[in-house]
């Protein structure tokens, strides 16, 4: 199923891709626009600094690098790039006159994808575009099958998982407490019983676009845990951030007042278990089982609840 999926996206179209043009020569760029235009919507940058600053404005699909540069190297700019997490899987491709070994070598480790020699060759251009968008947007299909939650699209269990393995292992940079808040709809079999699984589905799709606007911190995430279970992480929060996080999506669920007649609470709501770990202060990563253990208690509470 999903490899037929992948493969009916071999011959992708591509067409409509932003591609940056990096080139100190104006001249340069202009020859390669007039290759690409109208099929491509082309960026322009004439330095390293100019093109940094356009990547973080609107990414690009795809980036044309020119090699020699007065300020900063297209090495060098290829270099910063790759060591920025948002750039770096945008495809790099070396455009240069170089014809030396050494050079070439160097080009492919700054992390460059392809090169292409200068001067260009349209059809060669085109072509090496278009395979390398192919596999960008292959890539791109593969990591949402893999790490996206199909009903809610917020991330699934498998990313939260490791993502999470991220901050408590051995080594890990992160010295600030990590919290973690495991969610419950209260009732949900009542409501599907009562109103159908279609129903349910839309309340599973609004819970979690409700939690991920209720998150503050862009490295704050949500991911559907099972069924009617969110996990939200939150680096870098201690456990009082976190319960001011925790009440905010209870108190959104509620205040939304979403109709749900057969729940003692006559509305829908939320159950939370919260806990944080730490691994500077070598505290264990039971930290799921612990949560899990506060929303039982937070059930037990009479639902509608945080806890601790
Ligand atoms: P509690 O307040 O104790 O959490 O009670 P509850 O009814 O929410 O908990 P229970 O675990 O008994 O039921 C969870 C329900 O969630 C049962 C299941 O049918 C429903 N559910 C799980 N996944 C989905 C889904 O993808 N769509 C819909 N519509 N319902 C789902
Ligand atoms: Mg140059
Ligand atoms: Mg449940
Ligand atoms: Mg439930």
């Amino acid at each position: 199923m999903v490899i037929s999926k992948l493969d009916s996206q071999v011959q992708m179209d591509t067409s409509g891709a932003t591609i940056l043009v990096v080139d100190d020569q104006p001249i340069n760029i202009q020859t390669i626009y007039n290759i690409l235009n109208p099929t491509y919507v082309v960026l322009a940058a004439t330095s390293g600094e100019d093109a940094l600053e356009l990547c973080l404005e609107k990414i690009p699909d795809l980036i044309l690098l020119d090699v020699l540069m007065p300020d900063m190297s297209g090495l060098e700019l290829c270099g910063l790039l790759k060591r920025d997490e948002r750039i770096r899987d945008v495809p790099v491709i070396f455009v240069t006159s170089i014809n030396d070994q050494e050079e070439e070598s160097s080009c492919w480790e700054a992390g460059a994808v392809d090169f292409i020699t200068k001067p260009v060759n349209a059809t060669t251009l085109i072509n090496r575009i278009r395979a390398h968008l192919t596999i960008k947007y292959q890539r791109d299909i593969l990591l949402q099958l893999v790490f996206v939650d199909g009903l809610t699209g917020v991330y699934n269990r498998r990313y939260f998982d490791e993502h999470l393995l991220k901050f408590g292992n051995i080594g890990s940079r992160t010295t600030t407490d990590t919290a973690v808040l495991l969610l419950d709809i209260d009732s949900f079999k009542l409501y599907n019983d009562h109103y159908g699984h279609l129903k349910g589905d839309e309340v599973l799709r609004n819970a979690a676009n409700l939690v991920k606007s209720s998150l503050l911190r862009p490295a704050d995430f949500v991911s559907r845990y099972g069924g009617e279970e969110f996990a939200v992480v939150l680096p870098d929060t201690d456990f009082e951030g976190a319960s001011e996080v925790a009440e905010r999506i209870r108190s959104a669920f509620f205040n939304k007042n979403i109709e749900h007649v057969t729940s003692s609470h006559r509305r829908l709501t939320v159950s939370i278990g919260i806990s944080t770990f730490n691994v500077a202060k070598k505290q264990n990563m039971k930290v799921v089982e612990l949560a899990d253990a506060n929303l039982y208690e937070a059930k037990s509470r009479g639902r509608n609840t945080v806890y601790p």
